[in-house]
């Protein structure tokens, strides 16, 4: 082993919280005088220090336009942007670096499938299937589609238990079944759908795939060469880098296949004013000058969580979901919505007679951040006759006594609203 390898395995063996937490500047602030327990996490992660300099940094040291310039700071500003490109490349195991398309995150990578591949692929009759639990941003661009081009919005229905009923989704395929887009965990229940699964079932009536991995890419290992998938959309600032910057997958053969998203600089080889020629992949999709400083920074934030290993990162998530679980579930009043088998580090949760957002008001006052709503996941609060929920969520930097924490302010909260 080299050098380099075994320092890589010595950090990863030693994960230590405490240490994580001395990284992101954010988490030693206070909220209405007490320390802040951040249990938002599916919303947003916070960021670490390195994430926070790669930003400064570029905007100190080498602040230019990519692709174009040939001076010295152009070319350093393009050469960090690509390497981004490949740490993308490599953290989702995609086969070739132009399947990496970056946007603005998860919605505008989902809509950009919906307005090239869909327009072009789907007509009249088709049938798009989504899940019961999808976020607004899988199910409004797809219901825009198909009222558009008269085709029809199918939806596989979420069990009692927040998973979701494979027999539904067997019956639910048909030869009409044109596209699959289906989160691969609920934000909003924490569930882990078996996409490998289902992406492998919609193959064999031809249909396309597309995979929200909005919630998993954080916490799940990602190989879209074994998932098979056909698109995959990610957003960084779940994953410990800034807002504003996403990723979308596709398989090569269909990228070069669909028509362009949105016209401009940058995706075209030849402009004139009879006929315009595009640009390769996958600038082809990347119109306008791009996010630059908060695609360099997705780099370091990926950097970040390979340093410490997905594997430890999801051991010590677990360890946290199963401690809370097990806390929250001995208070009378509460009850969790989603207790599907395999979950990730995301308990949902309502208390008897209180509404989600006067708890939330009360957390708040004890430096607890978390959300409550419906978490743009309406569709689903209905299915379960609720308004919203509680949810926390947890991330590398949380600890079993912030959990306690939460679990004292609870009861507080309980004890004030009754
Ligand atoms: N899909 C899922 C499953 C999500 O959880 C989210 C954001 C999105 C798509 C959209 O991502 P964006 O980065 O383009 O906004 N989810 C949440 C949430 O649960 N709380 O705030 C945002």
């Amino acid at each position: 082993m080299k050098a380099s390898q075994s320092n890589i395995e010595q950090k990863k063996i030693a994960f230590d919280v405490q240490a994580i937490r001395t990284q992101f500047p954010i988490l030693s602030r206070k909220v209405n005088d007490q320390n802040l327990i951040y249990f938002d996490n599916a919303a947003t992660a916070q960021k670490p220090q390195c994430v926070i300099d790669a930003i400064s940094d570029y905007y100190s040291r080498y602040n230019a336009n990519i692709h174009r310039g040939i001076h010295t700071l152009a070319e350093e500003a393009t050469l960090a942007y690509e390497a981004s490109r490949h740490a993308v490349q490599e953290f989702i195991g995609a086969a070739a670096v132009e399947e990496i398309i970056f946007s603005r995150g998860t919605t505008e990578g989902i809509n950009l499938v919906a307005y090239t591949w869909g327009r072009q692929n789907i007509g009249p009759g088709d049938e798009i299937l989504i899940s019961g639990m999808e976020h607004h941003s899988n199910i409004v661009p797809w219901q825009i589609l198909c009222q558009e081009k008269a085709a029809v919005l199918k939806v596989i229905p979420v069990l009692d238990n927040g998973e979701l009923s494979m027999e539904d989704y067997r019956l639910l395929l048909t030869e009409k079944t044109k596209l699959v887009a289906i989160v691969q965990v609920s934000n909003a229940l924490g569930t882990v759908n078996p996409v490998k699964e289902m992406i492998e079932l919609a193959h064999q009536f031809g249909a396309k795939v597309l995979v929200d991995a909005a919630q998993s890419a954080v916490h799940l290992d990602i190989n879209v060469q074994d998932l098979d998938c056909d698109f995959f959309a990610f957003s960084g600032h779940k994953l410990y880098a800034p807002t504003g910057i996403g990723v979308l997958y596709g398989k090569k053969q269909l990228l070069e296949q669909m028509p362009v998203f949105q016209g401009g600089g940058e995706m075209i080889k030849e402009v004139s004013f009879e006929l315009t020629t595009y640009n390769d992949l996958p600038y082809k999709y990347e119109a306008g000058t791009p996010n630059i400083a908060d695609t360099i920074a997705l780099k370091t934030a990926l950097d970040f969580i390979k340093s410490i290993g997905k594997d430890q990162i999801r051991k010590h998530e677990n360890e946290l979901l199963d401690y809370a679980t097990a806390q929250l579930e001995n208070i009378p009043e509460l009850q969790i919505i989603g207790q599907a088998k395999e979950k990730v580090s995301l308990i949902s949760f309502v208390l008897k007679n209180m509404h989600p957002h006067d708890v939330g008001v009360l957390l708040d006052h004890q430096g607890i951040a978390l959300r409550t709503g419906h978490h743009c996941t309406q569709p689903l609060m209905k299915r379960f006759g609720i308004p919203g929920t509680i949810r926390a969520s947890f991330a590398l930097y949380n600890t079993k006594e912030e959990i306690d924490l939460l679990v004292a302010g609870l009861y507080k909260s309980i004890k004030m609203l009754s």
